[in-house]
Formats: C-alpha cells, sequence, structure tokens
C-alpha cells in the first residue's frame, strides 16, 4: 500500500535498511512526502524490523520514545510513540560502543521492564508492576537514520525509534523491592563529571506508565505485552553523543551502574 503522495512503508523500510546498513544517513522522509502519515510510518517500522528479523534476529520487545515532557515538546507532540527490540541490538555490558557500527550514536538512561505475564487491557501502572518479573538500569544507544538527527514524528517511528542498541544494567530488582520507580535516582558522568541527575518520574510522571501506555496502544492494534519480553521506558536522562574514547557513566539508586564508551 502506498502513502496518499506516493511512497510506500516497504520503500521506506528499505531505505531505511540501506542506510543503516551503510551507515550513511538520508533526509526525512517527511520532506520530500508532506503527507506520510503515522500509519504508514509504523508499517514501514515493522518492515524495517522484520529485515532484521529474516536475517535471523530473535524478536526480543519494545521501546518506548518522546516519554518526556521535554522530547515531546521539542517535537511539538504530546504522545509517545514506540519501536521494536530485537536480539541483535541488546549489547553485552562491559563492551564498548562500536563507532564503525553506527552513523552516530547518543546514550540516554532508562529502566528496563522484563515481563513475567502478559499484560491484559486496560493497563495502568498498577497492572505493569503487578506483571514485571524484574526491573534494570538500561541504556538506550539512539542512532538516526537521518541527517542530524532531524525528522518529524512520522519519520522517527518509521526509523524504529532509532534504535540502535540497549544496555541492561549488572543488578536486576522486582519493582516492589524498589519501593517506588517514581524516585528512582539517575545520575550521568560524562568523563567521569557530573552532568545530569534524574528521576524515574521524568518518564510520564512514573516509567511504568510509559510501559502501560504501549499495552493499551498495542491492544487498540489487536497485540499484547507478552511475558518475557522486555520493555524500555523511555529515557529518565536527555541524550548524550558517543565519542571515540569518551565514557559516559549511568548510575542507578539500587540497580548499578552502568559505563559506555565509544571505541
Ligand atoms: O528513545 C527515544 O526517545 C526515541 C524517540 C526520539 C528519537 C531520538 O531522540 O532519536
Ligand atoms: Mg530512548
Amino acid at each position: 500500500m502506498t502513502a496518499s503522495n506516493g511512497i510506500s512503508a516497504s520503500e521506506i523500510a528499505d531505505e531505511l535498511v540501506a542506510a543503516e546498513r551503510e551507515r550513511k544517513a538520508i533526509a526525512q522522509f517527511s520532506d520530500n512526502h508532506p503527507d506520510f502519515d503515522l500509519d504508514t510510518a509504523y508499517r514501514a517500522q515493522q518492515a524495517f524490523v522484520q529485515a532484521k528479523l529474516d536475517a535471523g534476529e530473535r524478536f526480543v520487545g519494545y521501546k518506548l520514545g518522546l516519554t518526556s515532557k521535554n522530547k515531546q515538546r521539542a517535537m511539538g507532540v504530546d504522545a509517545p510513540l514506540y519501536g521494536r527490540v530485537t536480539s541483535g541490538m541488546v549489547a553485552t555490558y562491559g563492551d564498548p560502543i562500536r563507532l564503525d557500527r553506527f552513523i552516530h550514536p547518543r546514550v540516554e538512561s532508562e529502566i528496563a521492564f522484563l515481563l513475567a505475564r502478559d499484560i491484559e487491557p486496560p493497563a495502568t501502572v498498577t497492572s505493569v508492576l503487578a506483571a514485571t518479573e524484574v526491573v534494570f538500569g538500561a541504556v538506550d544507544v539512539l542512532d538516526s537514520r537521518y541527517e542530524g538527527f532531524r525528522f518529524t514524528l512520522t519519520d522517527v517511528v518509521a526509523d524504529n525509534a532509532s534504535a540502535g542498541a540497549f544496555y541492561l544494567g549488572p543488578i536486576n530488582r522486582r519493582p516492589a523491592d524498589l519501593e517506588d520507580l517514581r524516585l528512582l535516582g539517575c545520575v550521568v558522568r560524562v568523563g567521569g563529571e557530573v552532568a545530569m541527575t534524574a528521576a524515574g518520574a521524568a518518564v510520564m510522571g512514573h516509567p511504568a506508565a510509559s510501559v502501560a501506555w504501549l499495552a493499551n496502544q498495542l491492544a487498540d492494534e489487536g497485540e499484547r505485552l507478552r511475558a518475557g519480553q522486555l520493555v524500555f521506558s523511555g529515557g529518565v536522562t536527555a541524550p548524550v553523543a558517543v565519542v571515540a574514547g569518551g565514557s559516559v557513566a549511568f548510575e542507578f539508586d539500587g540497580l548499578g551502574t552502568i559505563e559506555v564508551y565509544g571505541a
């Protein structure tokens, strides 16, 4: 099926696959296709991710994006978006961010939820917490396939919410053992210096609220969040560019530290 102005979801996905493979950023589609809509964008995302599954990767779960008021304001939207996470995106704790694998990576802190049970709609913070086996501190490595990270909502949805890679922290906890995820602190050090601090409430007031939003969104589309899936909450702190030799450490209250560096 084609968007009203002539570009199809599969054509968009093919260009994104090539941009990622060749590590060559492309212009946002909305420049030349202003009618490119959200429905086409999610179908393009699905095709972009399907190419990874066809190449042998496994589906692992989802990522949320634009979950903080700051990012939503910057894009002029009032709702989050989601992307899909595959096995090839899951990085090994302690491994560097290989700069020869990405175009222009940026890193941000998130909370990851590992689900013990399927989540039935209507989902709430309470039902998400009850369905969660454990949470981790996590790092989202963003790598937009667009030049200069410039995109509209539809562009970034098609680009799988800029998903590049994900790190899980060294400690996982049941949500009840952390008492209040809204107050879970994260300190970001860039090159050893404190650059940002934030708490879980930066994600839609409560990190589980973004997971509930996703569960309800997927239900509208006839899908479910399933036991065993990982869901990345959306950014607790703002993204930081990764440079060769540069280190960024994410210190999570009760969930350990993830230090990443560009190599
Ligand atoms: O993780 C995200 O927030 C993805 C949506 C925004 C895209 C980006 O910042 O590259
Ligand atoms: Mg993110």
